[in-house]
């Protein structure tokens, strides 16, 4: 049997996605910024795909979505732009993130940093949380932006971004929030609460990869990202990915329509698996059940590497991670469970399992049992797992 449950990491493009994105490879293939009859069977398509992607989350018209490249895209220009803007300019020099940012806003803050800007990285709670107290704490008269994610990659933690954007629009400061995994699993709006950037990408929900998106309310600053022609508004220049942009409305379309399925069902299915995951003894999860997005489960299975489970859940056809794919070619251990000061040894057992709307009852039924198996191999090879303290637990709770 094969199971995927990496989709974090990345999605499968929906079938009817796949359908409405087909005829512009070969058949409608014109420019759609163009003079002509080939453009004309194109524009209309990227107009409908732009409205369905401002709906999608609830953009209104005088704002600006860009499409870009993917999150990473998005991320690097908020920051980069608020350094040429802002801090280059010496109008203000600090900017305030959290330490289990994307390494997309990680890195780049640390190169800005490099360049003179101040940064502040927010520390996670024992639960893998951000308080948004913390956000005022750090604010200064200095600070030109905040930016922190609306859901963690790694553990499914939901951050408190009403509360951040309050206390931003308070204090006069950007708010930018990385929403990639919020976007089909949590209702995103960003009339909701004060949001000046919002970063998404399509691939995290059943659209294509190398489409993402960035999100600019009506009268915020940003730097062009590519000087250029005039598409886009002429904040980044070149020819519109056009199989990706509609590709990427109807994606959106069908993510806020299966909203209700992935906040009921698929819970429900993630806790069930969960509470049989945590029967297994000496496991452990790090962020209550009600502060994570519906389809994510970040667990420690003490004594077990977890590039060794992988590779067991991997010959048995199963599809999981140690976060994020981003770090995983190198064998360190998981950023968030460092963050939150577990041991050494747990922070190297966690495997994230995460669901979607195609993830069927029986794969989980099959990938426990699979689990079950390896978890005892493993164990009984283990170096560490015998001298583990009975009971210890590194400050976590088992069993939420
Ligand atoms: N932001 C967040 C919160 C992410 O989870 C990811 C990808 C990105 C940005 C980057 O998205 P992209 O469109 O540039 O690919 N996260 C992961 C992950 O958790 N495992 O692999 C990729």
């Amino acid at each position: 049997m094969k199971v995927y449950l990496d989709n974090n990491a990345t999605t499968i493009v929906d079938p009817s996605v796949k359908e409405v994105m087909d005829p512009f490879f070969v058949e409608k293939y014109g420019n759609p910024n163009s003079l002509h009859a080939y453009a004309g069977e194109t524009h209309p398509h990227i107009k409908t795909a732009m409205e369905k992607i401002y709906a999608g989350i609830q953009a209104s018209r005088e704002d600006s979505v860009v499409i870009t490249s993917c999150a990473t895209e998005s991320n690097n220009w908020v920051l980069k732009s608020i350094y040429f803007e802002y801090i280059l300019t010496g109008r203000k020099n600090h900017i305030i993130i959290s330490e289990v940012e994307h390494p997309s806003i990680i890195a780049t803050a640390k190169f800005i940093e490099s360049m003179g800007c101040k940064v502040t990285y927010l520390p996670i709670n024992a639960e893998g949380l951000i308080e948004a107290q913390s956000v005022r704490d750090n604010i200064t008269s200095k600070t030109a932006l905040v930016s922190v994610m609306w859901a963690n990659n790694e553990t499914g933690a939901v951050f408190p971004v009403e509360e951040i954007g309050e206390i931003c629009a308070e204090y006069n400061v950007l708010f930018h929030t990385d929403a990639v995994q919020a976007i089909g699993k949590l209702p995103v709006s960003v009339q909701q609460f004060n949001v000046d950037y919002l970063t998404f990408s399509a691939h995290k929900f059943h659209g294509p990869k190398g489409v993402g998106a960035l999100y600019i309310k009506k009268g915020r600053e940003i730097m062009p990202l590519f000087h250029g022609g005039s598409q886009m508004g002429g904040l980044r220049s070149g020819t519109l990915n056009v199989p990706g942009i509609v590709g990427m409305g109807k994606a959106i379309e069908q993510a806020v329509d299966a909203l209700d399925f992935e906040m009921s069902e698929i819970r429900e299915m993630r806790d069930d698996f969960e509470d049989e995951l945590l029967k297994i003894k000496d496991t452990f999860v790090v962020t209550p059940r009600n502060r994570r997005t519906p389809n994510t489960i970040l667990i420690s299975f003490r004594g077990i590497e977890g590039e060794s489970m992988l590779w067991d859940l991997n010959r048995s056809g199963i599809g999981a991670s140690t976060g994020s794919a981003c770090a995983s070619e190198d064998l360190e251990a998981n950023s968030v469970m460092e963050a939150i000061g577990a041991d050494e040894d747990l922070a190297h057992t966690a495997i994230r399992f995460s669901l979607s709307r195609y993830t069927t009852q029986e794969e989980l039924d099959y990938t426990l049992d699979v689990v079950k198996k390896a978890v005892e191999r493993l164990r009984e090879i283990s170096s560490s797992y015998a001298y583990s303290p009975e009971g210890h637990n590194s400050g976590l709770t088992a069993g939420h």
